[in-house]
């Protein structure tokens, strides 16, 4: 498998399926309905089972930025943390801050909940159109800055779905992980 380290192995990417992680919580890339989608909202769901949906129905939506968390049935994953990007325009509505938010907000709802191992996908740059390259530093850098202040997560997988955007993440996360702030 294709993987890639940060320093501590606390942050790592790796090239794969995300429906195939055996982490405490899988965070999916959702729309403010919850409902399902196509991309790895889809798969997630597909992965799952229905129960997913049956218990989706019930949380009433979620903001743009914000997440919700349910269980993740026949998942390897226990847990499955839903956020919702926003779709991109060009940069100048919101996007980059929501983008760091949906991070957070998954974080802080693993945290809560004890969870110690999240894997991610790249969140927003598949069907709501968020360059990779602006989005990948986004990312690190969320993720960076929240376990410096959070020690509760213990590792951190970013599972990228194609070879151009592991590609990204290899030459990007060491750069960023070295980074003093
Ligand atoms: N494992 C890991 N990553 C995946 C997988 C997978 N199985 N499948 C796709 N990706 P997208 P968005 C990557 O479009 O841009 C849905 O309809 C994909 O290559 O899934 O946030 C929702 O319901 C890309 O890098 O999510 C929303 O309506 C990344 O996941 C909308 O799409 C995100 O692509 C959300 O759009």
């Amino acid at each position: 498998m294709n993987t890639v380290n940060g320093t501590s192995k606390k942050i790592v990417a790796i090239q794969g399926d995300i429906t195939q992680q055996a982490v405490d919580a899988i965070v999916n890339a959702a729309n403010k309905s919850l409902l399902g989608g196509s991309g790895v909202d889809g798969a997630i769901h597909r992965a799952a089972g229905p129960e997913l949906l049956a218990q989706c129905r019930l949380l009433n939506g979620c903001e743009t930025g914000d997440a919700k968390i349910t269980k993740g049935y026949n998942l390897l994953a226990k847990w499955v943390i839903h956020t919702v990007g926003l779709i991109w325009r060009d940069g100048n509505h919101g996007e980059k801050k929501l983008l760091a938010s949906c991070y957070v907000r998954s974080l802080e709802i693993a945290a809560e909940k004890g969870l110690k191992t999240i894997a991610f996908p790249a969140i927003s740059t598949g069907v709501y159109g968020f360059p990779v390259e602006l989005a990948t530093p986004i990312a690190i850098r969320t993720v960076k800055e929240f376990l410096q202040k959070n020690s509760s997560i213990q590792q951190v997988i970013f599972v990228c779905f194609n070879d151009q955007l592991f590609e990204i993440y290899r030459q990007l996360l060491p750069q960023i992980l070295s980074e003093s702030n």
